[in-house]
């Protein structure tokens, strides 16, 4: 990684304006990864604006300059720096800005691995989160991480590892943790605002979905469906209900789980969990998706039953 750090480093000594970029339907990750970076960048005398075509997430707005983030960015407005954290694609960013126009010069910081390169310096590593990536910037740029930077690479380490029982967890994530819990952060209070803060109507939105279970004929693919009906009877936003998909996952013998969502404006979007054997990551790119082996996601613009029939049709050509 010393490289690109070389030519990170001199972008970031000679830019006078940065943009901060995160990825649609925006994660923990991705909004830390981005809240963390624009720290480091300030630390080096440059104060970065943050766009995010969807905002940022409830769950993620305790979090140190979360109101700072945008969902748009100033007519004729261009930056020397663009950084996208987190994002394996341009698609993933949205189609309300173009990253030609608003930078000059991009930089991908990414641990996707269908990464397409898309940047003038592309930082993409497969480490366990974009976040690991940024605590590299810290080290190298020999910055100290204080608890703000701390906390949110946190909530990206722990979202982006499934609380470190995902493969990508490594003896680096656990070495990572130890340092940022050094740094002063209180776990329990992280972990407590993101999994602990759910209200009523959301639990019982949980429970409608899960009556919604259907499993393939040999039970290796599950799947539930959230309507907008159910959405607006509980009043809750889809982005809520993504960690429903890994309770699907969480079934004994299911390979391959599935939420489909139905958003406003005749928008499914469909969010897939492996367990072993199958590459999900594969399938969302069959249908302009992405993501990762383990862990991915695909939009589509169809009515929700034709997208079902569709998708889990691909998914049962996977042997699992
Ligand atoms: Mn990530």
């Amino acid at each position: 990684m010393s490289d690109e750090c070389k030519r990170i480093k001199r972008a970031f000594e000679t830019a006078e304006s940065a943009l901060i970029v995160s990825h649609l339907d925006p994660d923990g990750d991705s909004i830390g990864s981005m809240l963390a970076l624009g720290r480091i960048l300030s630390n080096l005398g440059l104060e970065a604006d943050y766009y995010s075509e969807d905002g940022v997430p409830k769950v993620y707005r305790f979090l140190p300059w979360a109101d700072r983030v945008c969902n748009r960015v100033a007519p004729d407005k261009s930056y020397d720096l663009v950084i996208t954290v987190d994002a394996s694609d341009i698609k993933r960013l949205g189609n309300k800005i173009v990253l030609s126009e608003v930078g000059k010069l991009i930089i991908n910081i990414d641990h996707h691995p269908d990464n397409t390169n898309f940047g003038s310096i592309n930082c993409v590593h497969l480490t366990s989160s974009t976040a690991e990536l940024i605590y590299k910037l810290a080290k190298y740029f020999e910055l100290k991480i204080d608890t703000e930077m701390a906390k949110c690479l946190y909530v990206a380490l722990i979202t982006d590892t499934g609380n470190f029982r995902y493969e990508n967890t490594s003896k680096e994530t656990f070495l990572m943790a130890a340092e940022l819990i050094e740094a002063g952060i209180s776990t329990h209070e992280i972990s407590t605002k993101i999994y602990d803060t759910r209200t009523v109507p959301m639990i019982k939105l949980f429970a409608a979905a899960m009556g919604t279970l259907e499993t393939s004929e040999n039970q290796k693919a599950a799947w539930v469906t959230v309507t907008q009906e159910m959405l607006q009877k509980y009043a809750c936003r889809s982005e809520q209900l993504v960690g429903l998909v890994d309770h699907i996952r969480s079934i004994a013998g299911v390979e391959v789980a599935m939420l489909f969502r139905e958003e406003k404006d005749g928008v499914v979007k469909v969010n897939f969990r492996s367990k072993d054997k199958v590459n999900v990551s594969e399938i969302a790119q069959k249908f302009n998706g992405g993501g990762h082996v383990k862990a991915s996601g695909a939009v589509f613009h169809e009515p929700i039953e034709a997208v079902k029939a569709k998708v889990i049709a691909e998914v049962l050509r996977h042997p699992s």
